[in-house]
């Protein structure tokens, strides 16, 4: 038996901020080649400003023995990319059956999730909300308001991140802005 000591860390909600400081990662527009929609704006964007910060993670990192519960913090920037708001690359977990839960600390966001056969389901998280990531189902968070929108994370260890499946298809449903509203849309490359 590996044991773990027992510890505490602390989170700013606005900011997602870990005390004390965790491992971060930032995702870049170029790190997620082909993830958006619209290729013309994602050019536009690496034109005009560069490479555009989308959205960073402060995780807890533990071993990766069975039973261990990561945790992180997750602020997406608020933003679009053409039509398409600021999103996360989203995943299967490698280890289907596992979940996960999330819970909103600022900003207004979309959790959007589907299975292998198609069903899709979009939940909105906001400050207080917690949300249920059940077994088998990808998951993708999105920005849709003005503010950074920040979320806590927990899975298990042994769920492991599979980002090959969403990369190459993407999710069937796209959260974009229309008539001045973020709404819901059928992804074309489904259709
Ligand atoms: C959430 C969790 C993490 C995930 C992060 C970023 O915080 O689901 O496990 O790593 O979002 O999402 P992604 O890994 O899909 O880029
Ligand atoms: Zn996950």
């Amino acid at each position: 038996m590996n044991l773990t000591q027992p510890f505490v860390t602390e989170i700013d909600f606005a900011s997602g901020q870990l005390s004390p400081a965790r491992h971060v990662y930032q995702r870049r527009l170029s790190d997620m080649p082909g993830y958006y929609a619209d290729a013309d704006a994602v050019e536009r964007t690496f034109a005009n400003e560069g490479d555009r910060l989308i959205y960073e993670v402060q995780s807890v990192v533990l071993p990766a023995d069975e039973g261990q519960l990561p945790h992180c913090t997750t602020r997406i920037l608020p933003g679009r990319i053409g039509a398409e708001y600021h999103m996360t690359k989203g995943h299967f977990h490698a280890r289907r059956e596992q979940g996960e839960v999330y819970f909103g600390l600022s900003g207004q966001g979309m959790l959007l999730l589907q299975t292998a056969d198609g069903k899709t389901s979009v939940q909105p998280i906001k400050a207080g909300t917690a949300a249920y990531v059940p077994p088998y189902w990808a998951h993708r968070t999105v920005n849709i308001g003005a503010e950074d929108f920040v979320f806590f994370c927990v899975w298990t260890a042994e769920a492991g991140h599979d980002y090959a499946t969403i990369e190459r298809d993407g999710f069937r449903k796209l959260i974009v802005l229309r008539d001045g509203q973020p709404t819901i849309i059928d992804n074309p490359k489904f259709i």
